[in-house]
């Protein structure tokens, strides 16, 4: 299931690569270092970064984004130091790059497109991969034929690198109709696996307490689920080291098993196509019961994370369950004043360490506690052919006493009333008697 069919068109080439910022008002990137996110975002794209250049501007030209005293020495720049690619870090329309393109004579992308060679690259499972191929089409599409020009113009041949993945040179000469009939092909199949997995997270919703774990990229999701579950994710110092959703159980002791689901992670200014497409993998944080919102809190920026979490979740549609905080990575912080400032904002928020362990015993015992909801200690009456009721009551309750008649037995029980909702809802015959 892991490694779908689909063959990944990308090769990495190691390009030297120029950043570039038009740092505009309003901009929310990290003031002290605006140009340190992109810069991983190529690292992770495979790129080697040569040099770095800024401006601060009221509002951008309409021809080129930067002024055009700044594309010229972006020229000079690339002439001097045999750069392959020019990686903006704002979003520019194909016109823009068509013109940046024609003066500084190499490929110039944006950040959209950065991210969504990344998503092209890292993509493994057969649904990542169509999900980023739709994107892909999406985003180029308008582009196709200035883009196929310059590149061939730039390239002088068949493009490679950064921002040529994906779609492949066939496919940017073909007809535009043609990439219209793919983008409707790979719709409808996405749209039916989407609702294969929308049945497939039902199901397990009636069976389960889930809990999907969301958040910025790099705040160290995979990290905790590997560690809560026996999940073997792929964790790593990368931006979007995981790709598409990975669901375990996850033993919290005591008889208590909830599923756990790692997911993709944020980043701010995601391509809106890439949102849309990713709703899919998306799904089982959607629909989970709980949300654990993971936090890199020894990261400089992360209010703006959070705050970026907090819009991608509303755009995708996950707002309707409880979300806890959890402020990991608390054996990095330097000043403890970082800490204390997002504990005081949220005082539910739990701090943990998914690297170490620690307080990752309070997060079960919060996770449980949300699971049950309110104990009560109760009077049930079960039919005893109803052996599935019975079963799911001994192993989800703490029984006290049991009382048999010819055809009922009756329990007396601590439990949730959360949990016991969950029992009615996947059908069990539960009567309460009142004393
Ligand atoms: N010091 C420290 N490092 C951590 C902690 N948790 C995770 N990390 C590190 O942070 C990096 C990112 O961790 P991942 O678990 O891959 O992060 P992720 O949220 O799954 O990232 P994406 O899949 O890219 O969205 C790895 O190098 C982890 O070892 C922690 O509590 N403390
Ligand atoms: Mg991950």
């Amino acid at each position: 299931m892991e490694q779908g069919k689909r063959e990944n068109k990308s090769t990495v080439v190691r390009e030297s690569a120029l950043l570039v910022a038009c740092l505009l008002p309003g901009f929310n990137g990290d003031p002290h270092d605006p140009l340190g996110e992109l810069r991983s975002l190529a690292d992770t794209a495979g790129a080697i970064v040569v040099d770095e250049l800024m401006q601060n501007k009221h509002k951008p030209e309409a021809k080129t984004f930067i002024g055009k005293g700044k594309v010229s020495e972006i020229a000079e720049m690339v002439r001097a130091r045999g750069i392959d690619v020019v990686i903006f870090d704002n979003d520019l329309s194909p016109s823009q790059i068509g013109n940046i393109e024609e003066v500084v004579g190499c490929k110039v992308i944006d950040r959209s497109e950065l991210i969504l060679d990344i998503f092209a690259a890292r993509a493994r499972t057969h649904e990542a991969k169509l999900q980023v191929e739709l994107a892909q089409l999406q985003y180029t599409y308008p582009r196709l034929r200035a883009m196929w020009t310059h590149l061939e113009r730039i390239v002088g041949g068949s493009p490679t690198g950064i921002g040529t993945r994906g779609p492949g040179e066939q496919q940017l000469e073909i007809d535009r109709r043609i990439v219209q009939h793919k983008v409707s092909e790979l719709r409808l199949e996405i749209k039916e696996n989407l609702g294969r997995k929308q049945r497939e997270v039902a199901a397990r919703n009636k069976d389960f307490f889930t809990v999907g774990l969301v958040g910025y990229t790099n705040a160290g999701k995979s990290t905790l689920f590997n560690t809560s579950t026996d999940g073997d994710a792929y964790a790593d110092d990368k931006l979007f080291a995981t790709l598409s959703t990975r669901t375990r159980r996850w033993d919290l002791g005591g008889g208590d098993t909830v599923m756990l689901s790692d997911t993709v992670g944020f980043v701010r200014d995601l391509p809106h196509h890439l949102v849309a497409s990713f709703r899919a993998t998306l799904e089982e944080a959607i629909h989970s019961d709980l949300l654990l919102i993971v936090l890199d809190v020894s990261h400089p920026r992360a209010q703006q994370q959070l705050q970026t979490v907090t819009e991608v979740l509303g755009e995708i549609g996950a707002d309707k369950q409880k979300r806890l905080l959890v402020l990991n990575k608390i054996d990095k912080i330097e000043h403890n004043a970082d800490l204390l400032v997002f504990q005081k904002k949220f005082p539910e928020a739990l701090a943990i360490s998914a690297k170490s362990g620690v307080g990752v015993a309070e997060l079960v015992e919060r996770v449980r506690r949300e699971m049950k909801g309110d104990m009560r200690q109760m009077r049930l009456a079960m039919k005893l052919r109803d052996g599935r009721a019975i079963n799911l009551l001994e192993s989800r309750a703490q029984v006290l006493d049991r009382q048999y008649s010819d055809e009922e037995v009756v329990m007396s029980v601590l439990i949730g009333t959360r949990q016991l909702d969950q029992l009615r809802a996947t059908g069990a015959a539960i009567r309460e008697l009142k004393d």
